[in-house]
């Protein structure tokens, strides 16, 4: 039988995919302080509290039109959420990642 899927999803930049590699114990997905790095659907085995499920890392669900890049990153995760049996929506650091951004930008 399948395993259950879990969906992380949630706006770019608030730690999904830092949430997906910890949860898989590789660093596979890719984690930047930069929005819209994750673009696709990526799938992994995770065990946690004597459970077994599958992780699905997604893109940043951004609220844009469908014929954009963020519109149809918003349309892959969409997709995903069908099969899935849980859903995780992150909202956790997109105030700290803008703010070491400002904070860079400022150092030059
Ligand atoms: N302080 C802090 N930073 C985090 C945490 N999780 C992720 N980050 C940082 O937030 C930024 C975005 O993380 P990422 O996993 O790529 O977010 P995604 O776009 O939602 O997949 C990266 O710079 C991470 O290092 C966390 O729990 N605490
Ligand atoms: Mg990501």
């Amino acid at each position: 039988m399948a395993l259950p899927q879990v969906i992380i999803i949630g706006r770019p930049n608030v730690g999904k995919s830092t949430l997906w590699n910890r949860l898989v114990g590789k660093k596979l997905a890719l984690v930047d302080d930069q929005p819209g790095v994750t673009r696709d659907r990526r799938f992994g085995d995770a065990h946690l509290l004597g459970l077994d499920f599958t992780i699905v890392d997604t893109a940043g669900w951004e609220d844009e039109d469908a014929a954009t890049l963020p519109g149809r990153m918003r349309a892959q995760t969409e997709a995903a959420l069908v099969g899935a049996t849980v859903a995780l929506f992150v909202i956790g650091t997109a105030l700290f990642g803008t703010a070491v951004r400002r904070f860079r930008m400022h150092l030059g």
